[in-house]
């Protein structure tokens, strides 16, 4: 195994998909939403749907491990133990195009279907994936944060839909605020590594994210997740982990989609991840050639 540099935001290789991408492969599933499972996600932020890909866990599975196998030949690697800790924690992200298990889950599996409905949108387009790996016994904690203010986009149509790839008991699973992405108020975002706020004056923010000391028991949601478990959850639902020690390895994948109204968003300091030059003005829909549209199916076979 080559050891990732704890590079987080920076890049060794290109993050573009080429644009023929999606071509020839399987067209997506459709998908048949329970109402009653939109009425959780839209009243917590969140909601959990067992072993919804159950049957994706093996191939995403087999990624996952070249991704961190080779963590230098993809995008955004990145270890977030600090020097002298325990374990490992690793994330990459906006690979899909290079892990075929990857691209096929995206355009193949019903996450477009599943994200269109959850959205309540007309379509789904692509963000990107986002893998997380923790080795057992890592005790480096997933800061308290909500996915949007380290976005370059805005809006209320998006989700990400979150693959468990491992057992994993309810006190090191990633736990959710309920009802947080309804508030309003963005955080600053948090460095992985050390869970300290980014330095950032950034008007559309005006406050550090809580920590889970200050919530209350009845909003928290934690749940014990079998592989295929998938946690359907907002950009602005806050979320993150305790540091208890992980007595095993526990993987996940999780990709994240784009509504009707989602559109293209300038912050003050760098997005994560650091998309530049784009070609399109703030509140312009994200240009699809990088970003596809998966759902409804756009005729690429
Ligand atoms: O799995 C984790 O600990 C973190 C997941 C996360 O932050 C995310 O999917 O946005």
């Amino acid at each position: 195994m080559k050891e990732s540099t704890n590079k987080g935001n920076h890049t060794t290789i290109d993050w573009r998909p080429p644009e023929d991408v999606l071509k020839g492969l399987a067209l997506p599933l459709s998908y048949e939403v329970n109402i009653n499972d939109v009425a959780t996600f839209e009243r917590d932020g969140v909601v959990l749907l067992r072993g919804a890909f159950a049957d994706w866990v093996d191939r995403l599975r087999a990624g996952l491990q070249r991704n961190m196998d080779y963590p230098n030949d993809y995008s955004f690697p990145c270890d977030s133990v600090a020097p002298g800790g325990k374990g490992r924690f690793f994330d990459s992200y906006c690979n899909w195009h290079r892990i075929s298990e990857y691209t096929d889950f995206v355009r193949s599996s019903a996450a477009a279907s599943m994200a269109c409905q959850f959205m309540r949108s007309t379509s789904a387009q692509f963000f990107h994936e986002h893998v997380f790996c923790k080795d057992a016994g890592t005790q480096t904690a997933t800061p308290w944060h909500h996915d949007l203010p380290y976005y370059c986009v805005d809006g209320w149509q998006n989700v990400s839909i979150y693959v468990s790839l491992d057992f994993t008991p309810a006190d090191t699973a990633v736990r959710f605020l309920a009802g947080s992405h309804r508030s309003g108020q963005l955080y600053y975002p948090r460095h992985f590594l050390d869970g300290s706020d980014y330095d950032l004056e950034d008007p559309a923010m005006s406050a550090v994210a809580p920590l889970e000391d200050a919530f209350e028991e009845k909003d928290l949601r934690a749940f014990e997740l079998e592989p295929g478990d998938t946690l359907i959850f907002d950009f602005r639902t806050l979320h993150g982990t305790t540091a208890v020690e992980t007595k095993s390895r526990r993987r996940a994948f999780s990709t994240r989609w784009l509504g009707d109204d989602m559109v293209y968003f300038e912050r003050p300091g760098e997005t994560s991840p650091p998309l530049k030059d784009l070609g399109v003005q703030p509140g312009m829909r994200m240009p699809e050639d990088l970003f596809p549209v998966v759902w409804p199916d756009p005729g690429l076979e």
